[in-house]
């Protein structure tokens, strides 16, 4: 069988508010420009979301559903659909659209100029912020990218965490087969290990709106963030190398 052009991944962690939305968002936009897509939705937790989809599903055989009764965390979501798509580009965007689908068309253009991995962001001149996260948020965020940067490195990234990037099928494949974190700072690592393995990285501009639902615990999330930065770069060589 020929595999689709795009595997769009949503991971949902208790978003039955949003889901229907974001896929059929996501669906018409892949539609209306003539790329077939396979949609995979990561659906943790209780309240309905991973039924819905399962539901829609039915009469969509492009659209599939994983995901655990527990919250098993963004990442172990990310690496499992990764490992289930087939997609000639492998992607992921949050569910609650924080950045319009539309923004693929930016990057898709550089992965066909010779960039394997492409990510947006919200740090660069021309990227537009149409409604901010609030003040904490965004301190946290400066805070962070600095220790990031300190105890990790990312040479020559601005934004780790914006939740919308896309791979070719291989570099998605072999770079997540080396990823281990389960929560939010396999984003990170992923980076981490494709700087490692020499594969170019374009971050470009997008848009993105704050939806004011985070799922972050500020406390227990922030300091599992914390170990699991350390955790990176206890895993990851020093130097350039293959792994
Ligand atoms: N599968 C899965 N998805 C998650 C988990 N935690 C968060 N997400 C999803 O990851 C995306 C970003 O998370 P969120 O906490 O909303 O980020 P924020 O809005 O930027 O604070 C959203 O689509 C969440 O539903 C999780 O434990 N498992
Ligand atoms: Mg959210």
């Amino acid at each position: 069988m020929t595999p689709p052009d795009i595997s769009l991944i949503l991971p949902a962690f208790n978003e039955v508010k949003a889901i229907a939305g974001a896929i059929s968002e996501a669906r018409d936009y892949f539609r209306s420009r003539n790329y077939s897509a396979e949609i995979i939705v990561a659906a943790d937790g209780d309240d309905g979301t991973r039924e819905l989809v399962r539901e829609m599903a039915v009469h969509d055989p492009a659209l599939k559903v994983l995901g655990h009764k527990e919250r098993a965390g963004k990442g172990r979501g990310v690496r499992e659909s990764v490992a289930a798509a087939s997609g000639n580009i492998i992607g992921y965007a949050d569910a609650d659209r924080k950045v319009p689908i539309e923004e693929f068309g930016a990057v898709e253009s550089w992965l066909t100029q010779g960039f394997d991995v492409v990510i947006g962001s919200r740090a660069l001149a021309a990227s537009r912020i149409e409604r901010k996260q609030p003040l904490h948020r965004q301190l946290g965020s400066r805070g962070f990218a600095v220790f990031m940067q300190t105890v990790v490195g990312l040479p020559g990234i601005g934004d780790t965490q914006c939740g919308f990037k896309f791979f070719l099928r291989d570099v998605a494949k072999r770079v997540f087969s080396h990823q281990r974190v389960d929560g939010y700072m396999f984003d990170v690592e992923i980076l981490a290990i494709a700087q490692r393995l020499g594969y170019r990285i374009k971050e470009v501009p997008v848009r993105w709106r704050d939806d004011g639902d985070s799922r972050l615990d500020l406390v227990a999330g922030n300091l599992r963030n914390v170990r699991d930065i350390f955790r990176i770069r206890r895993s990851l060589p020093g130097t350039k190398v293959e792994l």
